[in-house]
């Protein structure tokens, strides 16, 4: 059994599942013009065939989403505020009102289900026109317009929401810092000091909205989230321990400096070492020290890196490494490591001291909708349920371990358009969205098999696992 309280249910994002693009007064957000996810260059406009103008249409369609996510008996619900539906360039001198009235009813709605919203304020949503205008998160000034979002959303839903979430995966900037920070310009084109800017002025903004989040609603709890990417070394060799050591730092930098509140010494010592200046101003260093409440994760597969092999690689979420031949994949390459999430709960417990809230974890998979004789039409994801019962064992384990686990929200628990491939085919739900990757389908939601699977896990409080 999970503890009493333990944050049971899903998440979800507005630029994967909302839709209705250019409805309610939205600007167009960088999601917009990415037609294909990370798999090819932003478009220079919108484009018919991206999935995301109209995903999953939960913009319309959340009343019978957050119900059947009520049946499933969620207490919690991890989802977005789209940036773009607040201030639709991301400068204007006004939110607009039916953006804030949209989340409004759809924070309603999960009150009267009795789920607790856990609110993302950036999930790669940023406004394209501050991608346009100032090249994104590489210009300061893009800190005071995240910062003039925050407040009216801290102060519009200060009663409603109390669990928040600054930037998704905030260490998948580098990885693509057009989707993860609206910058424009070509990555190849982009020095390492560039990068760390960016970044300098997102855990700049991510402790100001810390600071304004006590603030304005003193009862609430607002937390980093990274993209926990779980890093093993391919082989005993020490070259290659040290340089899995070198590439956790590739995730740890981010949450050393949002949870702890300064620049750990490896990090000024290789700036140093490269010459890199990240242009810090005299009050940063106060700043910093706005440290986060508990520490989210995503977490999906495991990788193995070394300091030179002719090993296979695979892929991973925005994460590529060497083959573990202890594990198997998805179609996708992401590896299959339930043990590795109880291990990444230790690291980062062992290193921060914190409650880590899993706000993402799952099984993207070709999932086959079949229409019966009888007419009965069913979805048997029982690999699904599998992923799902293997990894949450792992997270009981965790727990005896001593780690203080705030929940877990499975991650697309309603079909929505994945994000780096944007794709409807690599499905993550417990509910099945009728929609194609060529646009087609009904829109028409069925039950998965694994959706009574998770509903007696959440009645259970984990009991069955
Ligand atoms: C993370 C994102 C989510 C989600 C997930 C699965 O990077 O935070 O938005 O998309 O990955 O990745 P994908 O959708 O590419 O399968």
């Amino acid at each position: 059994m999970f503890k009493d309280g333990f944050m049971f249910g899903g998440a979800i994002a507005a630029n994967q599942c909302e839709g209705a693009y250019d409805e309610g007064g939205k600007g167009l957000s960088v999601q917009d013009v990415l037609p294909r996810g990370l798999r090819g260059s932003r478009s220079e406009k919108v484009v018919e065939s991206n999935l995301k103008l109209i995903g999953t249409d939960f913009y319309h369609r959340y009343k019978e989403d957050i119900a059947l996510l009520a049946e499933v008996g969620f207490n919690t619900l991890r989802l977005s505020i789209a940036w773009s539906r607040i201030y639709p360039n991301g400068d204007d001198a006004e939110p607009n009102e039916e953006g804030l009235a949209f989340y409004d009813s759809v924070f309603d709605e999960l009150k009267k289900y009795g789920i607790t919203p856990v609110v993302t304020l950036s999930h790669y949503e940023t406004p394209l026109a501050l991608a346009e205008k100032y090249n994104g998160w590489s210009d300061r000034r893009t800190i005071g317009f995240f910062l003039k979002y925050c407040e009216t959303v801290f102060r519009r839903y200060s009663g409603k929401v109390k669990y928040w979430l600054t930037f998704n995966e905030i260490n998948a900037l580098p990885k693509a810092p057009f989707m993860c920070g609206a910058i424009k310009t070509p990555p190849n084109e982009l020095s390492e000091q560039d990068i760390y800017r960016a970044m300098h002025n997102q855990f700049v903004a991510s402790a100001r909205a810390v600071e304004l989040c006590h603030r304005i609603i003193p009862d609430a709890k607002i937390g980093c989230m990274i993209l926990g990417v779980t890093v093993y070394p391919l082989t005993p060799n020490p070259d290659d321990v040290i340089a899995a050591m070198l590439r956790d730092r590739e995730t740890y930098q981010f949450a050393d400096i949002q949870v702890l509140g300064y620049y750990p010494k490896y990090l000024k010592n290789y700036f140093e070492r490269k010459n890199i200046d990240i242009d810090e101003q005299p009050q940063d260093a106060e700043i910093l020290k706005n440290t986060v409440d508990f520490i989210s994760i995503s977490y999906y597969s495991s990788i193995c890196e070394a300091a030179e092999s002719t090993a296979e690689k695979t892929g991973g979420n925005l994460s590529k490494g060497y083959k573990n031949p202890y594990l198997k994949a998805t179609e996708w390459g992401w590896q299959i490591d339930p043990q590795g999430l109880r291990y990444t709960l230790n690291k980062l417990c062992e290193r921060y001291r914190k409650p880590i809230f899993i706000v993402e974890n799952g099984l993207g998979a070709e999932d086959k909708l079949i229409t019966h004789d009888s007419g009965e039409i069913t979805v048997d994801d029982d690999y699904r349920i599998e992923y799902i019962r293997a990894h949450l064992k792992e997270v009981k384990k965790a727990i005896a371990d001593g780690i203080e686990v705030m929940g877990y929200t499975l991650w697309g628990c309603i079909d929505i358009v994945s994000a780096s491939t944007a794709e409807m085919r690599k499905r993550y739900g417990l509910i099945y969205v009728d929609r194609n990757d060529d646009g087609s389908g009904s829109l028409e939601r069925y039950k998965k098999k694994s959706f009574d699977f998770y509903r007696r896990v959440i009645d259970t409080n984990g009991g069955i696992i």
